[in-house]
């Protein structure tokens, strides 16, 4: 059954561009995905429509309101079966990672809960957020991107949504290491020349040479994954039965 995410917002139309295009526009054409939008202000308590307010002890700015958020989450919860996953983006949230992408993706509704002004009234997280997500240590000016950024993560891991399943696998959050360095024609450009190594046609070699370039781009430019990677081949290596612990070694 396709997944169901639920999006709400005060800017519903900044989604447009992202649900009509590429990945997620196919899965939801292919009916691996169904994605709603809901404008929080349509739950708006007073005729003036406002979702806002000055937050108690006072300060800077102005708090989203609880009853607009509240009753727009219960709305869409009363328009399926299952309730599904509240997920709240906020500058407070865990930092969004591929672990948790892919334990989202195993959700069969995810309901995405963008903010805007300073912040939610904390009885927001309190009462209605199963989770809550950031994207990183900057400043964004409301939950849209990071929404959209974690729509984008998800859905590209449901079945059927990207053409080639490898390609998925393959990809760098996946192995725990960067990337190798990638080139196409032609061979020469602008006196960078293509490593000779991928045009020798020696699958060994080429494969052989990816890993360590693979590696040597994680350590120097992501010590913290380059950390975990090596405990994990240390392990892995100590685990194997004929204690092979060529793996882990820097050469
Ligand atoms: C500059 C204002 N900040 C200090 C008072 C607080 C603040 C409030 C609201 C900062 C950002 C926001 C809006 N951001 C999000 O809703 C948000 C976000 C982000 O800013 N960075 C990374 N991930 C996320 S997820 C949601």
């Amino acid at each position: 059954m396709a997944m169901r995410v639920d999006i709400l917002t005060l800017f519903p139309e900044m989604f447009a561009p992202v649900l009509g295009t590429s990945i997620v526009s196919r899965a939801i054409d292919a009916g691996v995905v169904a994605v709603h939008l809901t404008n929080i202000r349509d739950f708006a308590p007073d005729r003036y429509r406002k979702v806002d307010d000055a937050p108690y002890g006072g300060g800077p700015g102005m708090v989203m309101m609880c009853p607009p958020v509240f009753d727009a989450v219960e709305h869409v919860q009363a328009r399926a079966a299952a309730p599904g996953r509240v997920v709240l983006l906020s500058p407070q949230g865990r930092r969004l990672d591929q672990p948790l992408v892919a334990r989202l993706a195993g959700c069969d509704r995810l309901i995405l809960v963008a903010g805007r002004y300073e912040g939610f009234d904390d009885r927001i997280r309190r009462g209605l957020a199963d989770e809550e997500v950031s994207l990183g240590d900057f400043v964004l000016s409301g939950g849209e991107i990071a929404a959209m950024a974690l729509l984008d993560a998800v859905v590209r891991l449901l079945p059927g949504a990207v053409g080639e399943p490898e390609s998925v696998n393959e990809e760098s959050f996946s192995t725990g290491l960067l990337e190798y360095p990638q080139y196409t024609r032609p061979r020469e450009y602008r006196g960078m020349r293509v490593p000779e190594v991928l045009l020798s046609g020696d699958h060994a070699r080429i494969a052989a040479w990816r890993a360590e370039q693979a590696r040597e781009r994680t350590r120097l430019r992501r010590p913290d994954l380059w950390d975990a990677w090596q405990r994990r081949s240390r392990r892995s290596a100590a685990d194997a039965p004929d204690g092979d612990d060529r793996q882990g070694d820097p050469s």
